[in-house]
């Protein structure tokens, strides 16, 4: 049985906060209060009505019973002021650097929709579907309650010092999988859930009647260079190849989204 965990949140990246995250691999902080959470899930609206084919974001649809929904957008913050601002300067890119030990830069952004019936993510580390970074922290910022019930992100405490075999779409092989203590860690609103690159992860799918949508900011080291153009880039070409190979795109260089894309 997976435990479901409420742990502390801290304000940022103290000392404790930092502490937490080299023990256990991932930590809560607050990022947002009332009025900030109102304001990103206007930007969240904003992104998500954006057409498919007016800018180089991208758009990445699932289906689900009730036919075909959005469940990812991913680089945004060149096309939206506010969400540059919150992803790349004050105190979430403080925290990021805290948690590296050394000054970040944003590395990629997405958010994932998971609208009621949308799926879950199967186990696996963020380490091996980022390509030209080996010292990066990601996070999920909590645009709506994160709970059991709708899929919140469960992960493994302090396993986060390697990469752990892999199953042939890069994550995490089943029968270790299985032996790892998961933990669910609901987040509400406004909270953000820092983990390290190499902290085993994995969600269920969304089976209340309300969204948990979630902004997921990887930042890296700035150390290793300002990459996110190179990331983009080279998704993008990864995308065309699978399309013109026959096959679907999927919604990551890995195979961890459990979903239909369509
Ligand atoms: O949003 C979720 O439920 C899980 C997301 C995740 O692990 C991922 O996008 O790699």
């Amino acid at each position: 049985m997976t435990q479901v965990l409420r742990p502390p949140v801290f304000d940022g990246a103290d000392d404790e906060a930092v502490d937490h995250f080299g023990m256990k691999g991932w930590v809560l902080t607050h990022t947002l209060d009332v009025d900030g959470v109102q304001r990103l899930r206007g930007w969240i609206d904003e992104v998500a009505s954006w057409p498919d084919d007016a800018g180089d974001w991208l758009h990445h649809r699932e289906l689900t019973d009730d036919g075909p929904r959005l469940c990812r957008s991913e680089n945004f913050t060149p096309f939206h002021d506010g969400l540059r601002a919150l992803l790349t300067e004050g105190p979430m890119l403080d925290t990021a650097s805290a948690l590296l030990g050394e000054p970040a830069v944003l590395y990629k952004e997405k958010v994932n929709y998971k609208l009621p019936g949308g799926a879950g993510y199967s186990p696996h580390q963020d380490a091996p579907a980022y390509p030209f970074v080996t010292s990066h922290v990601s996070c999920m910022v909590a645009v709506d309650d994160a709970t059991v019930d709708n899929g919140c992100l469960e992960v493994v405490s302090g396993r986060h010092n390697d990469v752990l075999p892999m199953d042939d779409v890069g994550c995490i092989r089943a029968d270790i999988a299985e032996q790892l203590e998961w933990v669910a860690v609901e987040v509400r609103a406004g909270e953000t859930l820092w983990f390290h690159s190499r902290t085993p992860h994995r969600s269920g799918p969304n089976t209340s009647a309300q969204a948990r949508r979630a902004l997921y900011p990887t930042y890296n080291a700035l150390a290793e260079g300002d990459l996110r153009d190179d990331y983009y880039r080279e998704k993008l070409a990864e995308f065309a190849k699978r399309s013109a190979a026959g096959g679907h795109a999927g919604v990551s260089l890995i195979g961890d989204f459990q979903g239909r894309p369509v």
